[in-house]
């Protein structure tokens, strides 16, 4: 999308480059720090390789900006703030190996990750065993926060973790509710049978029937499939007029490519998973729909310094879907270690209470408020529906869930 991608250029690319390099070993000049301060850093978990890295880098880019504002405006006085970008691949166990050799690191006190929830059940359990805050801004699986009995009997698996997105429980009703009120009655679902899309084609059904419509064929595809036509000619006896993917863009694009080359010319509409230019430069046509979390960010006074200071950075990559979330996920913890790192003679001695400091933080961030309830979820609960339009995604619906 071309708001989102920005060009490097001249000395931004010095800047940039020296940024990413080496994290555990930069000098404090390079991250806009101070020579003699004490370091703490902040870890990023996200897919910075693979078929998801448009996402990944757009996170870790985003938590790189946060730092590197802290630093020059030394926000936490005495110390130095470092990144600690780790790739995950979007593999659970590349992610735990990431999380333990981060957790290993004294100097590690947060981590902003991961994209993935399917990736996060592997971090989460590491990172709370090392007593460090974890934020995602991207996780929308209900269970992570609220237990795997989320729906009747929610209870909180880990006190470290936190999210500044919302979760499934609310985007697949937006969803649902959408599509209802444009006069979908009858939808096929498939989903890739991963944390995130499982959960969210769930959520999603359970609206969309109690609102009157009709699931009419229920299926499921891999999560490396590239070749759709066994699920497509399964939904296509049902007469779907839409279909609700729970996945993310990779299969997302390709699979509404190849049902609109089957004859099966309905709308495609998928999660925040799917809400990328790669949606559409993968095969997503005009007329597919996806949500996303938030309101769409270039409309947001409050993300004004967020995307001056992502273009004045130079980063090879957009923001992406994720970007002011994670922003904001960086600076939640930021504001956390002003107290925790406050009289801490260390930066691991200060994990422990840097969790503790993050159930009271409350700020004006790029995405609007930032604040958490008491299950480590964002208060904010708003989204917005996107069609791709022209080729590219277009906002259509802001709201909360009614
Ligand atoms: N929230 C969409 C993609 C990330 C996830 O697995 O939750």
């Amino acid at each position: 999308m071309n708001k989102r991608t920005f060009k490097i250029a001249g000395v931004a690319i010095v800047a940039a480059s020296l940024a990413f390099a080496g994290c555990g070993s930069r000098e404090p000049a390079a991250t806009g720090g101070t020579a003699g301060a004490k370091v703490a850093k902040i870890g990023v978990i996200a897919p910075l390789s693979g078929d998801l890295s448009a996402l990944g880098l757009g996170i870790r880019n985003s938590v790189d900006l946060a730092i590197r504002q802290a630093n020059e405006a030394k926000t936490i006085p005495g110390w130095t703030l470092e990144l600690a970008a780790e790739d995950d691949e979007a593999k659970p166990d590349t992610g735990k190996n990431a999380a333990t050799k981060l957790a290993s690191d004294a100097a590690v006190v947060g981590v902003v990750g991961t994209l993935n929830s399917s990736v996060a059940q592997s971090v989460i359990p590491v990172l709370d065993a090392a007593k460090i805050v974890q934020v995602s801004p991207a996780n929308t699986n209900p269970s992570l926060t609220q237990g795997a009995a989320f729906a009747t009997a929610p209870a909180r698996p880990n006190a470290n973790y936190f999210r500044t997105c919302t979760t499934d429980s609310v985007q697949g009703p937006f969803a649902a509710q959408y599509l209802l009120g444009e006069g979908f009655k009858k939808v096929a679902t498939i989903h890739d049978k991963k944390s995130y899309g499982q959960g969210l084609v769930s959520e999603f059904a359970k609206a969309f029937t109690a609102g009157g419509g009709t699931v009419v064929a229920a299926e499921t595809i891999n999560p490396d499939d590239k070749n759709f036509s066994a699920v497509i000619s399964k939904i296509k006896g049902g007469a779907p007029e839409a279909v609700y993917y729970g996945g993310e863009y990779p299969q997302a694009g390709p699979l509404s490519k190849q049902m609109k080359a089957a004859g099966l010319k309905i709308p495609l509409m998928g999660g925040d998973g799917i809400f990328s230019g790669e949606f559409v430069k993968l095969g997503g046509t005009n007329g597919d729909l996806a949500t996303s979390v938030g309101a769409p960010v270039d409309t947001l006074a409050s993300a004004k310094p967020f995307l001056e200071g992502y273009k004045a950075a130079g980063f090879a990559e957009g923001y992406e879907a994720y970007g002011a979330y994670s922003y904001d996920a960086a600076n939640a913890i930021i504001q956390a270690l002003k107290t925790s790192l406050a009289s801490a003679t260390d930066a691991k001695s200060a994990r422990e209470a840097t969790i503790k400091a993050m159930a009271s933080v409350s700020f004006e961030g790029a995405t609007g408020k930032v604040a958490f309830d008491e299950f480590g979820d964002s208060v904010s609960r708003v989204l917005t529906v996107y069609a791709v339009t022209d080729g590219a995604w277009a906002a259509k619906k802001t709201g909360e869930l009614k």
